[in-house]
């Protein structure tokens, strides 16, 4: 799916700003085909939750509206018009001028219609209705339930069954684009690249709506300077010493594609792409044939009033501290993140794991993992649980929209699932193939693991190209206790060596809460010196591992969660508050990190 963008050919016109906003209390019916009966402002894009400020609003599940109004320019009334949504959380109904025109299931994913049937001269009147309701069949997963007040008034509540705040709304940029009537719908762009003789072989497909009598592929290098050409739907083009794209040294060629009627350019499209192969072999993340070591996160999208909103500003933000410290990469926990994030990465060459939003695929939470240690250890997750249609969706919709980006490495399925239950395999193996035969890259695939998944109770670890942990030792469990911590992660990491050698192994989460600004001679926990020690005694353990591959930490900042008697203000893990003030443990990161390539380390 094309992100959209302005072309020779298109026009893109952007309605974020304030819209009106309303709850929905379920009393009194709501007619989309008059205005909202509302004077509440909300901005857009952004959640709802925190800027409405009243803990109704914040706190609501169930049902709300937003409502904008737009106009169209008499000189695009003849264009197809495309109304885009970067997302909705979590789920949507778009009206134009009180018609239905769209719904989407899914609050990461962008989702379009051609609205030209409902457009009327002079001002339209853009609905939508969206619900933050998670329950046993949606990805992320809430145990949801419906009781009555005491004036009969149905309640929904939605608990959520994962560390991170239930934020809804319109979190991304809403759109407006038109294009011809003939036009680029679709671009599929692989590059294989033979290292030796620097010369990558880029193949193209190009989906297109209506008629066209050429398909015409330029590309264009960074000075914007032509490097190749050809011609037809499915084509292909030699580059010649071609740049690569490197890990914190991103190249980046376009691929200018038009389409052609009577020799005439109609649509024209423009899609960034980076040439980099990547692969596992013999227990190695390999880049561009060198291994590859990940410095960086676990993130959240999560700012101080935007919620989990999109944000240019944070976006670069990060990324600079990112830099700053020498991290290459991070992974799009626990959702996928905005295309505007997605395309940042590729033009500063942040490395990235993209994850789909199932998280919360576990019934039972224990660490006691030696009830598990028998072979038919069976929970109620898969039987409960019924997610495999969302999860399939989110992968074809993931799959579809990321597969161009040249950050994109690794596709995580799932985040911390009851993956040592019975079941899980057959849950799994179907969703692993699936993403398998659509992406066109071919990318490894892993499963974020949680801590009683180990070598001994992981069921699906053959499914897996790269083995990715999810670990606490000196915090939930050995809290406080870094000796006995280091030991056992010492052992687990060893017995993961050992079991899969050939598999790289790598941390997606270890971290403490910590309470910026208190201090401890004597490094207890929730201290800056607890976080910082904690931190040593694990690079040191991850040193001693050949097929360690990769460190990232939980969490980038201190983010929001639901209420609960282990939160204040949210989980603490952050190395940075949420507001980016660095903890002190950013310094003893940022030294370590700097020491070790991106390329070449562990060889
Ligand atoms: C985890 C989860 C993450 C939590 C984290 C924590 O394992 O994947 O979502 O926030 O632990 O801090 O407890």
């Amino acid at each position: 799916m094309l992100y959209p963008v302005a072309t020779n050919s298109r026009v893109v016109m952007d309605l974020s700003g304030v819209w009106n906003f309303m709850i929905d209390d379920e009393v009194k019916e709501v007619d989309v085909t008059q205005p909202l009966p509302t004077s509440e402002s909300m901005a857009v894009p952004a959640s709802f939750n925190d800027q409405a400020v009243r803990q109704e609003v914040r706190e609501h599940s169930g049902f709300f509206y937003y409502e904008k109004e737009f106009t169209i320019a008499k000189a695009l009334q003849n264009e197809r018009l495309v109304l885009r949504f970067g997302s909705a959380t979590h789920e949507a109904w778009v009206y134009v001028n009180g018609e239905f025109v769209v719904h989407h299931k899914g609050g990461f994913m962008p989702f379009e219609a051609e609205i030209n049937d409902y457009l009327v001269q002079g001002t339209n009147r853009l609905t939508v209705k969206l619900s933050n309701i998670l329950d046993y069949t949606t990805l992320p997963v809430g145990n949801y339930s419906e009781t009555t007040d005491e004036n009969g008034k149905l309640v929904r509540k939605v608990d959520e069954n994962f560390d991170f705040f239930n934020y809804a709304g319109l979190h991304r940029p809403v759109k407006i684009y038109s294009t011809p009537k003939n036009y680029i719908e679709d671009i599929v762009i692989v590059p294989e690249v033979d290292l030796q003789k620097k010369q990558a072989n880029v193949q193209f497909t190009v989906q297109t709506g209506g008629v066209f009598d050429e398909i015409r592929v330029t590309v264009l290098d960074e000075a914007g300077k032509e490097v190749a050409q050809a011609t037809g739907t499915e084509s292909s083009a030699v580059l010649e010493n071609v740049k690569l794209w490197q890990p914190m040294n991103a190249y980046l060629y376009t691929a200018r594609v038009e389409g052609l009627n009577n020799r005439e350019v109609e649509d024209v499209y423009e899609e960034p792409f980076g040439v980099r192969k990547v692969e596992v072999k013999d227990g190695k993340f390999l880049i561009n044939g060198e291994a590859f070591y990940f410095k960086g996160f676990g993130k959240h999208e999560d700012t101080y009033a935007h919620g989990r909103g999109m944000d240019e500003v944070y976006n670069v933000l990060d990324i600079n501290l990112m830099k700053e410290m020498g991290a290459n990469s991070f992974r799009t926990s626990h959702y996928p993140y905005s295309e505007e994030m997605m395309r940042l990465c590729d033009r500063e060459g942040i490395v990235v794991i993209d994850e789909t939003p199932a998280v919360g695929l576990m019934a039972s939470f224990n660490f006691d993992v030696s009830m598990l240690e028998k072979e038919d250890f069976e929970d109620d997750t898969w039987s409960t649980m019924n997610t495999s249609e969302a999860h399939e969706q989110v992968i074809r919709e993931l799959i579809k929209r990321d597969k161009n980006h040249p950050s994109v490495v690794i596709w995580s399925i799932a985040n911390e699932s009851a993956t040592y239950s019975k079941g899980a395999y057959e849950y799994f193996e179907p969703l692993f193939n699936l993403a398998r035969e659509l992406d066109p890259q071919n990318r490894p695939l892993t499963n974020v693991l949680i801590m009683m998944a180990n070598p001994k109770t992981e069921k699906c670890a053959d499914l897996y190209d790269v083995i990715a942990l999810n670990r606490y030792y000196g915090w939930y469990i050995q809290h406080g206790d870094l000796e006995t911590a280091e030991e056992e992660t010492r052992k687990e990491l060893q017995a993961w060596q050992e079991k899969y050698p050939e598999k790289p192994i790598m941390y997606t989460e270890y971290g403490a809460d910590t309470v910026a600004g208190m201090h401890s001679m004597s490094g207890e926990p929730f201290s800056e010196e607890y976080q910082e020690d904690y931190y040593r005694m694990n690079s040191k353990v991850f040193d001693e591992i050949p097929n360690f591959v990769g460190e990232q930490l939980w969490n980038f900042a201190d983010f929001q969660t639901k209420f609960g008697i282990m939160r204040v203000q949210g989980n603490k893990k952050g190395i940075f508050t949420r507001a980016r003030e660095p903890k002190m443990v950013v310094r003893y990161l940022s030294e370590r990190w700097k020491e070790i390539p991106n390329l070449g380390y562990k060889k």
